[in-house]
Parts: structure tokens; sequence; C-alpha cells
């Protein structure tokens, strides 16, 4: 039997098992089995090698945004609208065949978009091209799932359906869960929280399917079964994710406004370029990227180029900032001076671990090698003007 009969066969068994005190374990084994066989149905079959079917896309820019969707719900004419790439777009299903990259220019920041064939309900077990499209959302920094806001509701759900089932997780969190294995000593099961879904029992049953028998737990907040089978999986991958509720100019006024209160959803038309601005700053906001502007000293900072990091992957810190322009440049670095809405003051003197906000100046001070001091005490001599702080603070700041 083929991975995706047994799929289908603990699928309906589990549809067909009441829920109830009794049949939780058996549901959770039955979970857990399922995690298994979808994790490998995901790797690639023995011997062939890995991708080369002209879906793999570089990476550039500051992130990557993926549009997921159903086939004609408008991805491609979203693409050309966006990107000004042209993506062909028809009335007729499967349109696009491939993945087709285009660039978004926003707040002088890149990101990529890139469109992607429609896929079907049963696209994770690989129906249409389903398993390379989610393979692509996964290499994401963002999926924007594309809908038709004059078809039924259950496509977001179905889509979301899909994505879960190959390990993507849509604006969520990873679970907070301590999980170690271990090769000795047995299970160390232990919670700081009273668990209402889950219990030991069911835990060490869950480890016993994955044939898990020594290894460190700790629950730190109320999870499901789901959650931990996510943790000892550990190939989840955790997305944000807008909704996109596309061809309002064909429904009512009383469903647009009802689909715009959707939490991270927003309602666009192509066809009108209705709310396509709202759109890229939505996005903006979900990717949580940070620009950042570099000032050289005694000089107006740099508008032109700002330095993008992003807070989720990584954080924003000075500590990035600094390893974003040169990894070497850290261990030289002083202190910092910032301005912007991340300092109290204007500027602020900031360690490392400051955090900065979208549109902040730093300015590095450098620590003084041996080489500088000397010019320093020379300088001293001859009436130069006094400590950099100072002179910097006088330093008029235009924004
Ligand atoms: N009414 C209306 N039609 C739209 C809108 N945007 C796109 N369409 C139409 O929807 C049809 C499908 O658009 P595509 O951009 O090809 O859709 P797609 O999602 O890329 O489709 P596939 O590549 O087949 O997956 C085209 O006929 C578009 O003209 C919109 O805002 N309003
Ligand atoms: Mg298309």
């Amino acid at each position: 039997m083929g991975i995706i009969e047994k799929i289908k066969e603990i699928e309906a068994e589990m549809a067909r098992t009441q829920k109830n005190k009794a049949t939780e374990y058996h549901l959770g084994q039955l979970k857990a089995k399922l995690a298994k066989l979808r994790t490998q149905l995901l790797e690639p079959p023995k011997g062939s090698s890995a991708g080369g079917d002209g879906f793999e896309v570089t990476k550039f820019g500051h992130g990557r945004v993926a549009l997921i969707g159903f086939p004609s719900v408008g991805k491609s004419t979203l693409l050309t609208m966006l990107t000004g790439t042209h993506s062909e777009a028809a009335s007729y299903e499967f349109t696009t065949l491939t993945c087709i990259p285009g660039i978004i220019l926003y707040n002088d920041a890149k990101i990529q978009l890139l469109d992607l064939p429609g896929i079907i309900e049963g696209a994770s077990e690989g129906k249409g091209r389903g398993r390379q499209v989610i393979a692509v959302a996964k290499s994401s920094d963002l999926v924007l799932m594309v809908l038709d806001a004059s078809k039924s509701e259950g496509h977001r759900q179905i889509l979301t359906r899909e994505l879960e089932a190959v390990g993507l997780r849509l604006n969520k969190r990873p679970p907070l869960i301590y999980f170690k294995r271990k090769k000795t000593g047995g299970i160390a099961f232990n919670t700081t929280v009273p668990l209402s879904h889950i219990d030991e029992k069911l835990c060490y049953q869950i480890l016993h399917e994955y044939k898990i028998h020594n290894a460190e737990v700790l629950f730190r907040e109320d999870a499901t079964v789901d959650d931990f089978i996510d943790v000892i999986e550990g190939n989840r991958k955790y997305i944000k994710c807008v909704y996109v509720y596309n061809k309002i100019d064909v429904v009512g006024i009383d469903d647009v406004d009802r689909l715009s209160r959707k939490p991270n959803s927003i309602v666009i038309s192509c066809n009108l370029k209705l709310n396509l601005d709202r759109l890229l700053a939505k996005m903006w906001e979900a990717m949580g990227l940070v620009r950042v502007y570099t000032k050289p000293q005694g000089q107006q900072p740099d508008f032109s180029e700002p330095v993008v990091l992003s807070t989720d992957r990584g954080g924003c810190c000075v500590e990035d900032f600094c390893n974003h322009i040169h990894r070497s440049l850290l261990k030289d670095v002083k202190y910092v001076l910032v301005w912007g809405t991340s300092a109290k003051h204007y500027p602020q003197r900031c360690g490392v671990t400051h955090v900065l906000q979208d549109e902040d100046v730093v300015q590095i001070v450098k620590k003084k090698t041996e080489e500088d001091g000397a010019r320093g005490r020379f300088k001293s001599h001859s009436n130069a003007p006094a400590r950099i702080s100072d002179r910097e603070k006088k330093a008029p700041l235009k924004n």
C-alpha cells in the first residue's frame, strides 16, 4: 500500500472515531501516525536529485512573498499590477504553469513576489503541481493567499488545510514546549501549567509511536496533541499569511464589508485597481521589515539606501544592523548614536542590544585603535573641535 493510501485510511479512521475521553489516546496515536506518514511523503524519492524542474527561483531582495491560490483567482493579474513584470493572465484555469518572479519596490526596499500555478484540493498529496508550489511557499517570508471574493468561503479552509498538511503553519507561533531527545534516562515529563488537552500518558504514547524512549519534555503552555507532534517532528515552518480577497468589483458592498473585517484579510480588485496601496502596506507590516539609515560622522544621513532588517528573521537590534553592514564591524563598535522613534532623546547613545525601529538613523562610533589614539593626541594640540558626541548633538538632521 502506498503512503497516500495509508494516509487516506488513517484519515477515514479518524473521521469515524467519536471524540471522547475514551478515544482520546487512540486519536492521539492516529495523529502521530498521520504526521509521520506526511513527513515521509515530503521526502524526495530515493535516487532523484533535488529540485531541478524550473521551479527554483533565486532569492532576491529583502523578502520573498508567494502568491498561493486556486486557479483563476487573479494571481498573475496581481503580479503584473504590483511589479510590472508580465505574467500571462487569462480567463481559463491553469494559465500559469511555472514560478514567475517579480520585484516590488516599496519603501526603498525590494520585495520579491512570486506568481505560482493555481493549486487544488489534494495538492499536498501531489495533485497538479501542488507539491512544488507548496515547497516554494515554504521558502518564502510571507504567503499571500489569493481568494476569489465571489466564490465560496470554503476555499480558504481547503487551502489552509493543504498547507498545514505539509508542515506550514500560518499566522501561528511555535508552541512553548521544550523537547530534547536523550541517549539514556527514560522520559522526563514536566509541565509548568495545568494541561487540558494532553496528559502524561498520551504524551508517552505519542513518543512511543515515534520510537522515542529517552527524552526531556517540558510544557510551558496548555498545548494540544497537534502542537506536541509539531514539536517532535521539528520541521514545521511558521509563516505569516495575508488573505487577499480579489475581484470585489463583482460582489455586493455587504460582502466586501464582511470580508474586509476578517483577521489578516484585505479586499482588493485588480481590474479596478482598488486597495492595492493598502495591500502593499499590509504586506510591509506583516513582513516586519525595518528600514535603518546610516549616518556618516559629521555628515547628513544617507536616505537613498536604507539597511533593511527583518524582525522575523533574527531581529533588528544594533548588532544585526552592524552585522548586516559587515561581519567584522561589530568588534570595533564602541557605541552607536540613534535618532528616530526607538530613541528616547536625540541622539540617544546606545549599545549593541538596542532594538531599532522603522526609519531610525544610526551613526556608528568606533573604538579608537592605537593609531587613531595617536592621531587624536596630535589633533588636541592643534585646536581640534571638542569631543565627537558634542559635535554630533549640534549636527543638523533633516528628515
Ligand atoms: N472581475 C474581475 N476579474 C479579475 C480581477 N482580477 C483578475 N480577473 C480576471 O480573472 C481571470 C484570471 O486571472 P489570472 O490572473 O490569470 O488568474 P490566476 O490566478 O493567475 O490563474 P492561474 O494562472 O490559472 O492559476 C482573468 O480573466 C482576469 O481578467 C478582478 O479584480 N476583477
Ligand atoms: Mg496565473
